[in-house]
């Protein structure tokens, strides 16, 4: 065996470890943990605690250590030889942020290999919960910091984004206004991404430019702090956060404790942790203008690679740093999977069930419309959660698993018009891109071709290609992104879901029939029925 790169990847439901061998062009670890399955005592559902209306969704940050122990003793258990790992990073859900007092950094250089990370680091935390991103509790939070920075278009010129509820800023401001006595006690405030970082670094971890641009507290153009944002957001927030870094560069060796309980190399380089989706930008191979992807894991997400620096001044999208040091473009749905399973789990189905009742609807569904908003949603902003139904009732079993897939789809393509790139394929991953009937119908929607892969963990893949490419360059070998991509990531690919035109028409129609109702429940414009009944005559009649 040669060289090996490690990934990992903390999501919001699971904890995976992938390994490269990147001199045979395999991998040969791939695992995960499931937060709810293989850590009951933690008590989460689907790997998090929601409140009843909803709005406020935190995790559980020990709980994250304890899986990132466990994930290392099933790769010691499996026989990988840790000794060959040459360069670590990871990926975490964006934008959850970890809050720990002044021991953190003594407890972590010094740290016994003869007891575990959970025993050691139970006291470091000023906040036993983490607001994450599916949270949506702070409106009122990210109304104020939007009017002390000027509204709407001047917040987004400065950060990349309006202010979202799930961002680590209004998360950070509802904390301190809500418990000031444990704010004043917190010493540094990591986000998902650099506090598992942190531990195998043995130190603070800065924050990559990717992962930072979730928080509208970093400069989207310089790449530093913004010191009117952190002003806008809570008082001495400068000194509470890690220092921001380009997610390439080499940030230090892997940490006494992990040489010792898990036999890694003491020359194991570390980068820093990005997001999932600069890393599955990275893991799908879309470093070039004009790729697109989408990613169906317990958010969706439509993502693209960005060269120049571009806004939505509509305000729904974000602009992240990507991790070859430009740009990407965003938008984040909720009511991904959780809302598909919502429907499957109404009717009892299996995923083969579900999908088998995609095969045999109509594209069209007989003018039968959802707005699905099981869960709160981020676009459109919707914060009290209501599914609507239109010519179909809540018992219609094919009607409701077209009408919620159709409308994931819909609603993705009408709200990622401000991304001006113009795909000519789309690359899928996150749990979800398994289902090829899902994906038939995103196919048929978006009128494009969509690449599936293998692998459907392009978070915890990226984060592994990312180590390849900083090991080489930090042994004064540069190697382009091509390069590793070109050789390694072909072989991943399996199949090829074709856009059928004949579709072409229908989804045009529908898309405009989709809006139509968007804008009817959520502006309050004209009942859209007449359209919907010339729908179904020029379809289905
Ligand atoms: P995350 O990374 O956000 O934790 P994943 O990308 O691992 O999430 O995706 C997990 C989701 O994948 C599950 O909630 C489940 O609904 C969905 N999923 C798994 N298999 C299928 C399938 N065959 N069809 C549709 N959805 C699936
Ligand atoms: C992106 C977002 C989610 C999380 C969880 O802005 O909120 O995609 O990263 O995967």
């Amino acid at each position: 065996m040669s060289d090996l790169f490690l990934g990992i990847d903390c999501s919001t439901q699971s904890m995976t470890g992938l390994v490269i061998d990147f001199d045979n062009k395999t991998i040969v670890y791939n695992n995960s943990i499931n937060y709810e399955h293989d850590l009951p005592h933690y008590k989460t559902k689907n790997g998090v605690y929601i409140s009843e209306d909803g709005k406020v969704v935190h995790s559980n940050p020990l709980m994250w250590v304890d899986a990132l122990e466990m994930l290392l003793k099933k790769l010691i258990v499996s026989g990988l030889p840790t000794h060959m790992i040459k360069t670590i990073s990871g990926s975490g859900q964006q934008h959850g942020t970890v809050y720990l007092n002044k021991f953190f950094e003594n407890v972590l250089d010094s740290l016994d290999h003869h007891k575990t990370l959970t025993t050691q680091l139970k006291n470091v935390f000023t906040r036993l919960t983490s607001p994450i991103w599916m949270d949506s509790s702070t409106s009122k939070q990210c109304e104020e910091i939007r009017e002390v920075l000027g509204g709407k278009e001047a917040l987004i010129k400065i950060t990349g984004s309006n202010t979202f509820e799930r961002f680590s800023g209004p998360q950070i401001r509802k904390f301190y206004q809500e418990d000031p006595k444990n704010y004043a006690k917190t010493s540094i405030i990591h986000l998902v991404s650099s506090f598992l970082s942190s531990l195998l670094l043995g130190k603070n971890s800065p924050i990559d430019h990717g992962d930072g641009a979730g928080m509208n507290l970093m400069n989207i153009k310089t790449k530093q702090w913004d010191n009117k944002a952190l002003e806008a957001t809570a008082p001495d927030l400068l000194n509470k956060l890690p220092r921001l870094s380009p997610s390439y560069k080499v940030i230090g060796t892997i940490s006494d404790y992990f040489i010792n309980k898990y036999g890694f190399s003491p020359n194991t380089l570390l980068i820093p942790w990005s997001g999932d989706n600069p890393n599955s930008l990275i893991g799908l191979g879309a470093t070039q203008k004009g790729n697109i992807a989408i990613s169906l894991g317990t958010s969706d997400t439509y993502f693209s690679y960005m060269k120049e620096l571009s806004f939505d001044l509509k305000g729904e999208g974000h602009i992240f740093g990507a991790p070859t040091g430009d740009y990407m473009s965003l938008i984040c749905y909720k009511n991904g999977s959780l809302a598909r399973e919502k429907v499957k789990d109404q009717f009892q189905l299996s995923w083969a069930e579900f999908s088998e009742i995609l095969r045999k609807t109509p594209p069209g569904n007989y003018g039968k419309i959802m707005l699905p908003y099981f869960f709160p949603e981020i676009v459109p902003l919707v914060l009290d959660p209501q599914v609507f139904r239109y010519g179909f009732e809540e018992d219609d079993l094919n009607g409701n698993i077209r009408a919620i897939i159709e409308a994931q789809f819909l609603s993705m393509k009408l709200h990622s018009e401000w991304i001006k790139e113009k795909p000519i394929q789309i690359y899928s991953t996150g749990g979800a891109s398994e289902n090829i009937e899902i994906l038939q119908v995103a196919a048929d929607i978006f009128n494009i071709d969509i690449i599936k892969y293998s692998i459907t963990n392009s978070a915890a893949l990226g984060a592994a290609i990312r180590s390849i490419k900083s090991y080489f360059e930090s042994n004064g070998e540069p190697i382009k992104w091509e390069k590793i991509l070109k050789d390694f990531l072909p072989l991943q690919r399996n199949e090829l879901i074709r856009a059928r035109p004949e579709f072409k028409e229908l989804y045009m129609d529908m898309l405009e029939l989709y809006r139509k109702y968007e804008n009817f429940k959520i502006n309050q414009e004209e009942n859209p029925e007449k359209y919907r009944i010339e729908f179904i005559n020029k379809y289905f009649s």
